[in-house]
């Protein structure tokens, strides 16, 4: 149940009625909600309001075609655009919002380029609360744009790149007049929202991978599934870490660079970010794990994007991709063991962003509605 606010103390899941024979929540004890599934490892109290858009438990799926075509006999993918809205963001933000639900906010804002505006302006819609996201004008795909005006979000574009949105977003949550909670990853909960990813990769493969690979963009992402893993370990759930390999797309690379990007510019607008928020915890992330952070061209990035959807089924958003197709150059140059157990982190879905996928597809055959007609255009 969506922004349901049980008391102190009621289970953590199903079952139990409330008056008038109305359930508490979901009777579906099989789906835990994802704050109670790692609770001992999340920062939330009893008075944690309960939130839930059915977050979490994504697909670890294993692509075997597209694995045999790139010479990886054991590639994985986690498809995190089976969120609810679409993509990785969600479970940070279900504890954010929760969060400052519980710290009384009535108003919450957050810098995008556009998959934390969607998730933003659905948890807060669930929450009841007022949602203002900041844009950068023009470079926001489709599908994200629509989810946020969508959900009744205040919708600002701001001429300039994220780095920008964010500078401002950070002075209108210091500011005085109008008290507002940023709900970007700078907000701690994010993160710790956000690893619970890098839990549910290691109960799925019961170990944790050799490499996981992931797109970086502000850097938060790289960052949680770090602490989510050593946090794992420490629990004694897994007895290894993996390697954190980051890719960032070329035009938009800044830490593979060492240095600011003023203007990122990439196909894959969900990384356009020249001045990453979390640089230095990525960083470490990188160094502490024996991993790398390179950059991948707007070629290799489409290509890779296309071959997920081609010969493994999955449909994701162009920045999802820039994992895959990191881990497809590095398997070239002889840089990866075939034999590796790789994860793909498929951050976002591919329907956020129609107009990518519109400029690479043939127009569909048309033909009269009959059996000669239609063999005919199938050529059969
Ligand atoms: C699909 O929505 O920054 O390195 O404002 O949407 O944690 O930033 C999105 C980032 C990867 C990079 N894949 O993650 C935003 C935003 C997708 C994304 C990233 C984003 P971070």
């Amino acid at each position: 149940m969506a922004a349901e606010h049980a008391p102190a103390g009621a289970p953590a899941q199903g079952g139990a009625p409330a008056q008038g024979g109305v359930p508490a929540q979901a009777n579906a004890p099989a789906r835990p909600r994802l704050l109670d599934r790692y609770r001992s490892l999340l920062p939330v109290t009893e008075a944690t309001p309960r939130l839930s858009l059915g977050e979490g438990f994504t697909p670890l799926v294993r692509a075997e075609r597209l694995g045999a075509a790139w010479g990886l006999a054991n590639l994985w993918l986690k498809l995190e655009g089976a969120n609810p809205t679409g993509s990785f963001k969600d479970r940070g933000m279900v504890l954010a919002v929760a969060r400052a639900l519980e710290a009384g906010a009535r108003s919450i804002a957050c810098a995008s380029t556009g998959n934390t505006s969607a998730s933003a302006a659905a948890y807060g819609a669930a929450a009841g609360l007022e949602v203002v996201v900041v844009l950068p004008k023009g470079k926001i795909a489709a599908g994200k744009l629509l989810q946020a005006q969508a959900a009744g979000a205040t919708v600002l574009a701001v001429e300039g790149n994220f780095d920008a949105a964010l500078r401002v977003v950070r002075e209108l949550a210091a500011q005085g007049d109008h008290p507002v909670t940023l709900v970007n990853s700078i907000n701690p909960h994010r993160i710790a929202g956000q690893a619970t990813a890098a839990f549910e990769v290691c109960d799925d493969l019961g170990r944790a991978p050799d490499v996981l690979a992931i797109p970086v963009g502000n850097a938060g992402n790289i960052s949680a599934y770090w602490a989510g893993f050593r946090a794992y370990r420490d629990a004694g759930r897994i007895d290894g870490l993996p390697r954190l390999w980051g890719f960032q797309a070329s035009g938009a690379a800044p830490i593979v660079l060492g240095r600011p990007v003023e203007q990122p510019e990439t196909v894959a607008t969900a990384i356009r970010i020249g001045n990453p928020a979390s640089w230095a915890t990525a960083v470490a992330a990188r160094d502490e794990s024996g991993g790398l952070i390179e950059a991948v061209s707007d070629d290799e990035i489409l290509a890779a994007y296309g071959d997920a959807a081609r010969l493994a089924g999955v449909f994701c958003e162009p920045a999802s991709a820039a994992s895959l197709a990191g881990v497809r150059a590095l398997r070239e140059a002889g840089r990866l063991d075939p034999d590796a157990l790789v994860v793909c982190v498929l951050t976002g879905h591919g329907l956020k962003d129609p107009d990518t996928a519109a400029g690479l597809a043939s127009p569909p055959v048309e033909a009269a509605a009959t059996l000669p007609a239609v063999m005919a255009a199938l050529g059969w």
